[in-house]
């Protein structure tokens, strides 16, 4: 097998779920960042949709955060996934949800306004809920255990915590299981391995760029 090489975009979370699984089980990779709202021509040709995180390995693309998790995951150790079948599937469920909260952190980073920052903080609240009740107050997603479920969550708090030092918006108020995953996840090496140098003023320059209400007030 070839040396896996990862295209990324300093700041995309969907990229940051496939490093941290990467530093999480150990494997030597090559990174290449690309600027994917003014993307090259290569990576135009190799991706099928225009998006990170592409995987480039034995000479074929792999794309969707979600399905490079899964590859990286069968083919390296150690193994991350709980092995029960029911509860495996269980946690793919939840890691697809996850996903709809980058949207939210997206959404109010770009926000043009004080009414439409408050909305994306409360769609992301209610998307969350349930999120807080399926994850108990354990340590990890699925308890003692450390697991995929975790990482691909991961990103989410890093960003929820830009918003909480740079802005002071909690978006977790009132999610007490939240907060302390967060804080667990935020201190794990992977994850701290995983944010680009420069991560928050990357964030805030692009949203200087876009006009952000949050910047601009
Ligand atoms: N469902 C995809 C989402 C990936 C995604 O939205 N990536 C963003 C950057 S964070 C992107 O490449 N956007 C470029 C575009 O939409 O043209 C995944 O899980 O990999």
């Amino acid at each position: 097998m070839s040396k896996p090489k990862l295209i990324s975009f300093n700041i995309c979370p969907f990229v940051q779920r496939s490093v941290i699984l990467l530093e999480e089980k150990g494997v030597d990779y090559d990174i290449d960042f690309i600027d994917v709202y003014n993307p090259p021509a290569w990576f135009l040709e190799i991706s099928p949709t225009g998006k990170v995180p592409v995987l480039q390995v034995d000479g074929e693309i792999l794309f969707e955060s979600t399905v490079i998790g899964e590859y990286l995951e069968e083919v390296y150790d150690p193994k991350f996934h709980p092995t029960n079948p029911l509860i495996k599937a269980k946690n793919r469920a939840w890691m697809e949800y996850t996903s709809a909260l980058y949207g939210g952190t997206f959404n109010l980073m770009m926000a043009k306004s004080k009414n439409s920052a408050d909305k994306y903080i409360q769609e992301m609240r209610n998307t969350q809920k349930s999120l807080d009740e399926v994850k108990h107050n354990r340590p990890w997603f699925n308890g003692e255990e450390f697991s995929m479920a975790d990482m691909f969550a991961a990103p989410y708090f890093v960003r929820v915590e830009f918003f909480r030092q740079h802005f002071n918006i909690n978006i977790l108020e009132g999610s007490a299981n939240l907060q302390d995953w967060s804080d667990r996840l935020i201190a794990r090496k992977s994850v701290k391995d995983s944010i680009v140098k420069g991560f928050d003023n990357i964030m805030i320059e692009r949203m200087v760029e876009n006009k952000s209400y949050l910047v601009n007030g």
